[in-house]
């Protein structure tokens, strides 16, 4: 039997279905021949989806058509069924995914074109239904008879994921999707990456995760070696360079990532390719984090959702604020990149535990953020509390999508906040902020990518320099002390008050002064922002020095604000008379890692021309490498070298030669263009 896999398509998210290319490999073991419809390259090209669909169908003439839907992509998914029952009539359609295996009844109802629907696992559903096994006798689907909706028994959850074939990727377009520009690991560009999951289901309960729709509750994994297996074939059949882990949880049980992260090392597979998992703030401590990065992982998410106790406990989170905290200075201590994942706008939620959400993306500095907004999907706890109390506000599936960039229904919000208040705060947010955050942490990435030994440059005069201010030598002891207790103080936050601990010292203001911005400093140096943000403000009180203003500049460039990041560099300079260099060349990084290099160029250049000096070369050289001009970077490091013998000056030519003679690939970086 000939079966065409429809998958529908949205502007979102371009990542093979593996559910479908799962079905497709049972069907080919068995014989059939099958034909992949992806209506997403074809959207992405700009082509007419509809003609495209017709043209496959009408030449490939299959005896049967299945199609794969998402809640949001059902309307798509109708669209390509309308016109698989005009094109090809005598062909049933199967319609398997998330979408229906939760609302089998309800799509079969709306949609009577549907033949049959596939709930759960289509593995073994589906060589079943091609076989012409009579329906009644089938597990796992439900269907049409004599006018009636029947559902027959749930097919259980497949035992051993290592039976299953892998992924018939080949029947997808994996050019389109292994592009450069398609980043699957986000915010690490030009690589070639695909996803993979090492296990399916989950333990956790989180209210708005439609995860075990289709896996149920519970975790199958596969054995490391079959994983490493299905990698190698990609590695070899596909050339990957990076992979993305897209199981709800990567690692079950510390066993288990021992397990895997050392197949990993074993197999050199943590040398061929970089990688990016799910961690859940409640379990990852420090050292699985460094497992994970000895194995290859270069980027972690992390659903830590909101910065609101309250709403951690009613969304069933079973992970707490200060986890996060934890985990993330995990992460950061690993040098990996974080991605938080956060949600807002759900049920009862306050602007104030929105503004909190927001505060802990800020506190925690992750290098990408995925700012969703929450939707009761059909296979969550809320959407079946929300329906059975009759306070659903739609049912335009069309509108179910969680990421703000597709156009959304600006009456939808089951947070205390209206519709359009909620639109306008979630989308100012989403293109301001989070935008801004995604952008500096995509440059952060591409400069951490090319120090890394296999390009070995140098942008030390790029990095953010922060300033410590001496202790009067008279009352060094004091501040000794006081040091030292300040590091037994486990929490800095805004109920921190320094004259608590420090009533009976009497420190004079200069000390309090020094004591509070170099220790503000060393927790920055622990990425503990929000307790350096206590102390750093604690020393404001006593003096405007121009250093501790330069490390606030450093502060609130850090957690994204940036019109706070200029002020306190301003005024850093209106008051200083040393170390003015260095303050204005941290001013002019911070327009370089915004992506602002116009203004970051200019700002280097006032710094040659106050300062006589070749500091600015070195920031216009990496402004060059960051738009992937490699020759105007080295004619900069060369401009510098000739001024003197600058280690790294020569060393950055040096990596740049290489780079161009090697053909001037970077993987994990594509070249920005010139905002402003
Ligand atoms: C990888 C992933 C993506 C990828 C790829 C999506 C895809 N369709 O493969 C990308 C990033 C593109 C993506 C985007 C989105 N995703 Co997503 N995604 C996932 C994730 C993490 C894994 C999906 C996967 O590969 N599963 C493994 C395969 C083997 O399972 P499967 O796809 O379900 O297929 C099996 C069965 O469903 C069935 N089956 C599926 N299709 C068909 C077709 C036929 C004919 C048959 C017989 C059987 C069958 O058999 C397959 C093999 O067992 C799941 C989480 C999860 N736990 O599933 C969320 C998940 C599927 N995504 C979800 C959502 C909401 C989205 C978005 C709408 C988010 C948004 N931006 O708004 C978009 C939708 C765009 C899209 N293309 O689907 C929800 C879906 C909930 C729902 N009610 O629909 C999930 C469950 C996440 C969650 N926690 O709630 N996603």
């Amino acid at each position: 039997m000939k079966i065409s896999l429809i998958y529908p398509a949205r502007q979102m998210g371009w990542w093979p279905a593996l559910g479908l290319a799962y079905v497709a490999a049972m069907l080919e073991k068995d014989g059939h021949p099958v034909q992949i419809v992806d209506r997403n390259p074809t959207l992405m090209r700009g082509d007419d989806v509809d003609s495209y669909t017709r043209r496959l169908l009408g030449e490939f003439k299959p005896d049967m058509v299945g199609i794969t839907v998402t809640t949001p992509l059902l309307n798509d998914a109708i669209q390509a069924l309308r016109i698989s029952k005009k094109e090809i009539p005598r062909a049933p359609v199967v319609m398997g995914g998330p979408h229906v295996s939760v609302l089998p009844e309800d799509t079969l109802h709306r949609y009577p074109e549907i033949d049959v629907v596939v709930r759960g696992e289509g593995e073994l559903t589906i060589p079943e239904i091609a076989s012409g096994k009579p329906l009644p006798e089938i597990l796992g689907i439900s269907y049409r008879s004599n006018g009636k909706t029947l559902s027959n028994r749930a097919r259980p959850p497949i035992s051993n994921l290592d039976d299953l074939p892998f992924p018939a990727r080949h029947l997808f377009d994996m050019e389109f999707y292994l592009r450069p520009d398609n980043t699957v690991i986000r915010g690490i560009e030009g690589i070639r990456a695909t996803h993979i999951l090492n296990s399916r289901g989950c333990f956790h309960k989180c209210a708005f995760c439609a995860g075990s729709a289709v896996f149920g509750r519970g975790v199958r994994v596969r054995s490391p070696e079959n994983i490493v297996a299905e990698i190698q074939h990609l590695i070899n059949d596909y050339n990957i360079e990076g992979l993305y882990f897209a199981e709800d949880v990567f690692f079950t049980t510390k066993e288990r990532a021992e397990a895997l992260c050392s197949a990993f090392v074993e197999t050199g597979i943590s040398k061929k390719i970089i990688w990016s998992g799910l961690v859940r703030a409640n379990a990852a401590p420090p050292e699985l984090i460094e497992m994970m990065k000895d194995a290859g992982c270069v980027h972690v998410e992390c659903g830590f959702e909101t910065g609101s106790p309250r709403l951690l406990k009613l969304i069933r989170k079973g992970a707490t604020v200060k986890q996060g905290y934890e985990t993330a200075r995990a992460v950061h201590k690993a040098g990996l990149r974080l991605l938080a994942s956060t949600i807002v706008g759900f049920p009862t939620e306050t602007e104030s535990e929105f503004d909190a959400t927001l505060n802990f993306i800020r506190d925690v500095e992750p290098h990408f953020v995925g700012f969703n907004k929450f939707v009761p999907l059909p296979g969550s706890q809320f959407f079946n509390e929300l329906s059975s109390e009759g306070k659903l506000i739609t049912d335009d599936w069309e509108v179910f999508h969680v990421s703000g960039s597709v156009p959304h229904h600006e009456q939808i919000s089951y947070s205390t906040m209206d519709g359009p208040a909620f639109f306008k705060k979630f989308s100012e947010n989403a293109t301001g902020f989070i935008e801004d955050l995604n952008l500096a942490g995509t440059i952060i990435s591409a400069l951490e990518t090319l120090e890394e030994k296999r390009y070995g440059f140098n942008f030390s005069p790029v990095k953010l320099e922060m300033f410590t201010i001496e202790a009067p030598d008279t009352e060094k002891e004091k501040y000794e002390f006081c040091w030292e207790k300040l590091l037994t103080i486990e929490k800095y936050d805004e109920s921190f008050q320094a004259q608590d601990v420090f009533s009976k010292a009497n420190l004079s203001s200069k000390v309090i002064l020094s004591l509070f911005n170099n220790f503000g400093v060393h927790l920055m140096e622990d990425f503990r922002l929000r307790s350096a943000a206590s102390l750093l403000h604690v020393a404001l009180k006593e003096e405007e020095h121009p250093l501790l203003l330069a490390n606030l500049g450093v502060l609130f460039f850090r957690r994204r604000e940036y019109r706070q990041t200029e002020e306190f560099f301003a005024s850093s300079l209106a008051r200083a008379e040393h170390h003015r260099k260095r303050i204005s060349r941290n001013l002019a990084n911070t327009f370089l890692l915004r992506g602002r290099l116009k203004k970051a160029k200019k700002a280097y250049e006032a710094i040659d021309k106050d300062f006589q000096c070749h500091d600015g070369l070195m920031g216009q050289a990496v402004c060059h490498i960051l738009q992937g001009d490699f020759n105007h970077a080295i004619n900069c490091w060369t401009r510098v070298s000739e001024k003197g013998n600058l280690i790294v000056a020569k060393q950055n030519i040096k990596a740049a030669q290489s780079l161009i003679t090697g053909g001037g690939r970077v993987i994990g970086f594509k070249p920005i263009s010139q905002q402003v």
